[in-house]
């Protein structure tokens, strides 16, 4: 009983805190997406709500009234076995619902699940909820940098609040973490919750290799913009060189030069760049150009994961130098869930840590984030390895 009593008040405590990511917006704010990554937070309120709906209610309990039968084509994000769904590009699209009836969507799923987990909680369904709660908490950290990103691609460049301090400094000196070479046991071993892409225990060979203790700050990337690395092919995969031409790149994303002095874009408004503060919001390619510049190198992710017990991490999702692969005993769930992280085991760059604005308790060492290497609306950070 006690068992049912936590998770039904961790399940409410997530509903809340998502509302509470939102409070500041205004109507407007919340339905414009103004790239195809970024998606309108009314959207991220009604697919949280959604994917408990859709993988709970409607799978288990039998006496369950869907709230609206159109809703599972707007909020089905990119399940391929539940049927139909709107375009990605189009989330911004949707006017209506209004923001009024996705909150009451909101209300209904959470009590109406709530009542039905007081009396239902199988082992099964535990870990359904659990599952919900965490994807709840993947949106609740997307909610924040997509909100960022609405309203930091506003010219008039509105705050989003007076106190949220998303620059957090590193005050240790700086040194270098040495791991002697061998076989490591990389993924999660625990009874705790983990995503199925960080199962499946294995070994790693390592070679010697030394971490940095320390994220890199924005005073030491200044130093490489301004010594041109922005402009010089030689620190760049071709990729990022084509990427940082075709879209004039030269600088990370919000970053304003204003009187010739750098300027940042925060949750606070805009604001003289904080030397000191870990650099943010940079690309995979923009990361690997900087370490080439330095002649150092990202740290696999492995690499990353045997050394984490050795340095203070969770400020910035540091880019590792792996491919998002499989490990050697990946097994994807069974039924739709499958189609959770697998399928996007291509093309991508796994990202070790948490940050800012990832939900408390939300991040493991073992956890994989993972993003294409363009991108860098998250809040991104630098960590460099050396032999
Ligand atoms: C792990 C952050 C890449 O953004 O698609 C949300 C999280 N998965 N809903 C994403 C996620 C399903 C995922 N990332
Ligand atoms: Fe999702």
């Amino acid at each position: 009983m006690l068992i049912t009593n936590e998770i039904i008040s961790n399940f409410l405590q997530t509903r809340i805190a998502t509302e509470e990511i939102c409070a500041p917006l205004t109507q407007e704010d919340y339905v414009v997406q103004p790239i195809e990554n970024v998606s309108p937070p009314k959207w991220h309120l009604g697919h949280t709500t959604w994917f408990f709906e859709e993988f709970i209610l409607k799978q288990y309990n039998p006496d369950y009234k869907e709230f609206d039968s159109q809703f599972s084509y707007i909020f089905n994000s990119y399940y391929e076995s539940v049927g139909d769904k709107i375009l990605r590009t189009d989330r911004g699209n949707l006017t209506r619902p209004s923001v009024e009836e996705v909150y009451k969507y909101r209300d209904y799923v959470t009590n109406c699940l709530s009542e039905f987990l007081d009396d239902n909680l199988t082992e099964e369904i535990s870990s359904l909820v659990t599952i919900g709660i965490h994807h709840e908490k993947q949106h609740q950290e997307l909610l924040f940098t997509d909100i960022k990103y609405i309203l930091g691609n506003n010219p008039l460049l509105p705050h989003y609040s007076e106190t949220f301090e998303e620059n957090l400094i590193e005050k240790q000196k700086s040194k270098w973490i040495k791991i002697p070479e061998g076989t490591y046991e990389i993924g999660h071993a625990t009874n705790d919750f983990c995503f199925d892409n960080e199962l499946g225990k294995h070994k790693v060979f390592l070679h010697n290799y030394k971490i940095s203790n320390k994220l890199i700050t924005n005073e030491e990337y200044l130093e490489f913009i301004n010594d041109g690395g922005y402009n010089n092919f030689n620190f760049w995969h071709a990729e990022g060189w084509d990427w940082i031409r075709a879209n004039t790149i030269k600088a990370p994303l919000y970053w304003h030069k204003i009187d010739n002095e750098w300027h940042q874009y925060t949750f606070k408004g805009l604001k003289p760049i904080n030397l000191e503060a870990p650099i943010t919001h940079v690309s995979y390619y923009e990361a690997f150009a900087y370490a080439e510049w330095r002649g150092l190198r990202l740290p696999t992710e492995f690499e990353w994961e045997v050394a984490q017990d050795y340095f203070d991490w969770g400020k910035r999702w540091e880019w590792t130098e792996s491919a998002y692969l499989p490990y050697p005993y990946y097994k994807k769930a069974a039924g739709a869930l499958g189609e959770y992280n697998g399928k996007f085991m291509v093309n991508q760059k796994v990202l070790r840590g948490g940050s800012v604005v990832t939900s408390k308790d939300h991040t493991r060492y073992t956890y994989r984030n993972f993003f294409h290497p363009h991108l860098r609306w998250q809040f991104t950070g630098i960590r460099l390895a050396k032999r």
